[in-house]
């Protein structure tokens, strides 16, 4: 029977309350029905059928707008639109999805929600294969792995409860309602719920069932729940393995020759797990009803002498902050899309992840265990909203919610406790302080002493066994490396994480290396973890990539979910690349002027002899051939000096490097043979010095003055061809579109110089011409280049000189008034017609790098095309430049610079790129800009933490700097 009209019940008249049927959606309970958490296990010999694919979907605008009648037997959905499970219907053409970062999209009436809340009833008719024997034989148990907010549940028209807790599993005994044929599974998913109170992370909210639904047979005499503890004792090198299990059985592992029955202990020699040696036993757990397969991996996680140590060594986590994301789908994440952010954090040299801010899909742990990642596991809690009242009526603080929040915990520790991979649980995210937090610490802690616990909020540490901080600034986290940050004797005691830092928001993040030399210059600080791995762009014709607000939301935080080292399709930004290198296992020191060079061991387990060490000379940027570096195989924490395999090569007056690279040497599950894990670079013969190109003399020739190859605008001094290229616009330049690094977070009110310089104007500098000089031998030509309204100015002298071929440029700047901002950039910029360039080659930095992210400027001469120039920020911003650059060759130009010069080239100008929002506001014009810079401001991590450090400043002060341009054909 089909109905589409609301029952009785439905519409009863609300005082104060929802109507009964759905009151469970306000609810602060965690919800009815479902069977104790347990441990998730990917197989077993027992049966199970997955319910993915295609469901029967139907959208309410209301939780109540309709009754239940769906969810009988007979019920003719046929009408009804379709969804694919795993997925979220906002992202299948439902309604929209909306982002804000810590603000509640509704108001903060706790545990009540808008009586608009978007409701999706799916349906999904199964029957059950034909060999099933659960009809027979034993139960079955539904399992949900992930639904968004708030779920009630019919099998067969039975109600069989409800359920919140978005991110973690829910199960129910189903047993005795299945039939062999025409089951009737019904979901009614709300958006809105209590729990919705609890999941305040900074993401998208996205309704739906977006992981897996399983059946699992459960035979008379399965496992239940099972707790792997498996140890290592570095000291004796033995581990030690106790299953303990719900229902008894015998747990085997045949490598290790175990067979012992579940809960008594037994200790062999073993290899232990480490994040840098995954070693995984496999093994079976066999009840009476059911073969489990195990993966065991032997390793002890303690806090001793202050720190935070694995089978007795001190870890430094070299971190990222994981949220689940595809542009397309979400959070509902196939093993594939999680198997490629686990290889790609390990080729990056990545050994930690902080699921932030709740558990993952449970098979990404499994990966982390298999090829190695050191996991702070979250649970899924954020209040962050409550801090616009000061955190009044904080769930976390109040009575009545911590039973959701302890099952919260429960259902994390529960499900998750059998990796070896977790080391650390996490409370939660921003959620304040409160004593439902310390019911989940104690509760952890009780029920797995195996393990450590974090949580950011409580800077007294009373729950905790670290103290950890995000964002913090760097001379800060060096007080706290130096023990000289005070806080309760407790703390003090404590060693330090920063969950979160670096913000990789659009360009950087910046000074990443600089966090890294403190790290490793003091023991208590063990590390950090950026933030984030991948930007939650969702892949839109519109835009390329939405971000909040690009779908009408009536509060968003912008691109603010767009602050990943991965862009949305995880391609790889600069800014994972300068992760990559700052957090090099392997340092290779020293300029090897004395014939050697340091190599020292970073990592914390493992010895060099997995590394092959490659060495080669370059001239002006080419290799000239490898050779072998014999590095010993030194053990954690050890150095050697090594000796060059080859003297340097006669470079004939051009300049000469040398790199070291660490390279695979064998074949890993995550990266082949080859692979590079480490260099280091170092010029032996610097370049010979800039052509003078002087003796040809500036000739006036009407409206023209001619200089060599050069010819100039005799009225405005302005550069108008070299030969047969064409030059436009060219111009001192101090402009680059602001980074959302430069634009900084709200509450940094005082130093967000992306706002400090659109105020004074740099975006709109006039430049006028004080006087051209046509002198014996060279042309002069003099700017006061300033802002309206304004009386600074920078003093600009263009000065050209030429030997009849090549022409020369030495720009002096000097500034005039009390300059009280840096500036974005000091260059120069210039138009080339865009149908004879496009591409370039230099010798410089391969790729994007700036003044505190280049690390992994590593030199070279290299080509690349216009677009290929660009690094595609989801946000348009500053991008592209390349550091260090000798000489580039465009659009019928060779230039070479006096000192290096930092590149850029665009089919757009900075004003465009500015102006721009999405990808697709970008349009190519008929001239490609290029920017040769003397000089970049630093881009530090200010849109949510510290501004470039002083160092990086690009100070207004007197500057000169020299390019020579010849025609290249
Ligand atoms: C911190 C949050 O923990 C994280 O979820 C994210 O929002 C990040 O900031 C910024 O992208 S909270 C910080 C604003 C104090």
């Amino acid at each position: 029977m089909s109905s589409r009209t609301s029952s009785p019940a439905s519409r009863v008249a609300r005082t104060g309350g929802p109507p009964s049927a759905v009151s469970y959606v306000e609810d602060v309970s965690p919800g009815s029905g479902a069977l104790p958490p347990r441990a998730w296990y990917a197989t077993s010999d027992a049966d199970s059928l997955s319910l993915n694919g295609s469901w029967r979907f139907r959208l309410s605008a209301t939780a109540d707008a309709q009754d239940d009648s769906f969810a009988a037997e007979g019920y003719d959905a046929g009408d009804w639109a379709e969804v694919a499970v795993p997925g979220h219907w906002v992202l299948q053409g439902h309604g929209s999805p909306i982002y804000t970062n810590h603000l509640y999209p509704f108001p903060v009436d706790p545990p009540r929600v808008p009586t608009e809340n978007p409701t999706g009833d799916h349906l999904r008719v199964f029957d059950l294969p034909g060999d099933w024997p659960a009809l027979t034989e034993g139960g079955a148990v539904l399992r949900f792995d992930g639904v968004e907010s708030c779920a009630r549940v019919w099998l067969n028209g039975t109600d069989i409860g409800e359920f919140k807790g978005s991110r973690l599993p829910h199960e129910f005994a189903v047993g005795h309602l299945l039939k062999a044929e025409g089951n009737v599974l019904a979901v009614r998913v709300h958006q809105w719920s209590a729990g919705s109170y609890l999941e305040d992370q900074d993401q998208w909210w996205l309704p739906g069932i977006f992981r897996d639904v399983t059946l699992l047979h459960r035979p008379a005499g399965s496992v239940l729940d099972f707790f792997v503890h498996a140890s290592y004792d570095h000291v004796t090198g033995e581990g030690t393995l106790r299953v303990d299990s719900e229902v008894d059985g015998r747990v085997t592992v045949p490598g290790l020759d175990i067979d012992v029955a579940t809960g008594e202990p037994v200790t062999v020699p073993v290899a232990p797990w480490s994040a840098e040696t995954p070693r995984l036993y496999d093994g079976e757990l066999v009840t009476e009803g059911e073969r489990i397969p195990l993966r065991i991996g032997f390793r002890t996680v303690s806090l001793e002498d202050g720190l935070i140590k694995v089978n007795g060594t001190a870890v430094l986590f070299k971190g990222v902050n994981r949220h689940e994301w595809h542009p397309v789908r979400g959070r509902a994440l196939d093993l594939e899309t999680m198997r490629e952010d686990v290889l790609l954090m390990k080729r990056h040299n990545i050994n930690a992840v902080r699921t932030s801010h709740y558990p993952p899909h449970p098979a990404f742990l499994g990966l982390c265990d298999e090829y190695g990642l050191w996991v702070i596991d979250e649970c899924d809690l954020e209040t962050h909203g409550f801090v616009e009242q000061d955190w009044r009526d904080n769930p976390v603080d109040d009575d009545r919610w911590t039973p959701a929040l302890l099952d919260r915990a429960a259902r994390m520790v529960e499900r998750d406790k059998n990796h070896p991979s977790v080391v650390i649980w996490s409370l939660g995210n921003e959620a304040g302080t409160g004593r439902g937090l310390t019911a989940m610490a104690e509760w952890i802690h009780g029920r797995d002493t195996s393990r450590l616990v974090h949580y950011e909020g409580d800077l007294d540490c009373r729950d905790t066994d670290m103290y950890s901080r995000m964002y913090t600034f760097h001379d800060e986290v060096e007080r706290i490396g130096q023990g000289l940050d005070g806080g309760t004797e407790r703390r003090r005691r404590l060693p330090f994480i920063l969950c979160e830092y670096g913000h990789a928001m659009g360009n950087g993040p910046g000074g990443l290396a600089d966090y890294q030399r403190l790290f490793e210059a003091h023991e208590r600080l063990q590390g950090g973890f950026v933030w984030e791995w991948i930007d939650h762009g969702i892949e839109d014709d519109r835009y390329a990539y939405a971000y909040g607000g690009d779908f009408g939301e009536e509060l968003h935080d912008g691109n603010f979910v767009c602050d990943g080292l991965l862009f949305p399709d995880r391609t790889p930004s600069p800014g994972l690349v300068e992760y990559k290198k700052v957090i090099e296992p392997v340092r290779i020191e020293g300029d090897g002027s004395d014939g050697t060079v340091r190599v020292t061991n970073g990592y914390d387990f493992t010895d060099l002899s997995h590394l092959a060490f490659e060495f080669s000379y370059q001239v002006d940027g080419f290799p000239t051939g490898a050779h072998t570096l014999a590095v010993p195989p030194l053990a954690p924490g050890e150095s050697a000096e090594v000796e060059l395999p080859a003297p340097a090569p006669d470079g004939k007056g051009e300049e000469v490097q040398w790199t070291v690279r660490a390279l695979l040497a064998v074949d890993t599950p995550w990266a082949g043979r080859g692979h590079e894990v480490a260099w280091t670079q170092k010029t032996v013969t610097p370049r010979g010095p800039l052509p003078a190109a002087t003796g040809a003399r500036p000739e006036a020739d009407g409206d023209r003055i001619t200089l060599g190859p050069a010819r100039f605008d005799a009225r405005t001094g302005d550069l108008r061809s070299l030969g047969g290229v064409d030059v436009t616009g060219l111009r001192l330049d101090v402009w680059r579109a602001p980074t959302d690094n430069d634009e900084g977070a709200s509450w940094q009110d005082d130093t967000r110089y992306g706002s400090l310089w659109r105020k004074l104007g740099l975006h709109r500098m006039q430049h006028r011409l004080e006087s051209i000089e046509s002198g014996e031998e060279a042309l002069t030509v003099r700017t006061r280049v300033a802002p309206a309204a304004a009386d600074v100015a920078l003093r600009t002298v263009f000065r050209w000189t030429s030997d009849g071929t090549r022409l020369r440029l030495t720009v002096s700047v000097v500034p005039e008034g009390d300059w009280r901002v840096p500036l974005p950039r000091l260059g120069v910029r210039f138009g080339l017609s865009a149908a004879a360039t496009d591409s370039a080659t230099w010798f410089g930095s391969a790729g994007e790098a700036y003044p505190d992210t280049r690390a992994a400027a590593k030199l070279l001469q290299w080509d690349a095309s216009i677009d290929e120039l660009q690094t595609p920020y989801v946000r348009p911003q500053e991008n592209g430049a390349r550091a260090d650059v000798r000489w580039a060759e465009i659009g019928g130009l060779y230039i070479e610079g006096d000192p290096e010069f930092w590149f850029s080239a665009r089919r757009w100008t900075n004003e465009q790129l500015d102006a721009a929002r999405h990808r697709t506001d970008l349009v190519p014009g008929p001239t490609v800009w290029v920017n040769l810079d003397h000089g970049q401001h630093g881009i530090g991590s200010q849109s949510c933490g510290p501004g470039p450090l002083p160092r990086y400043f690009l100070n207004a002060r007197p500057a000169e700097f020299s390019f020579v341009f010849t025609e290249t054909d």
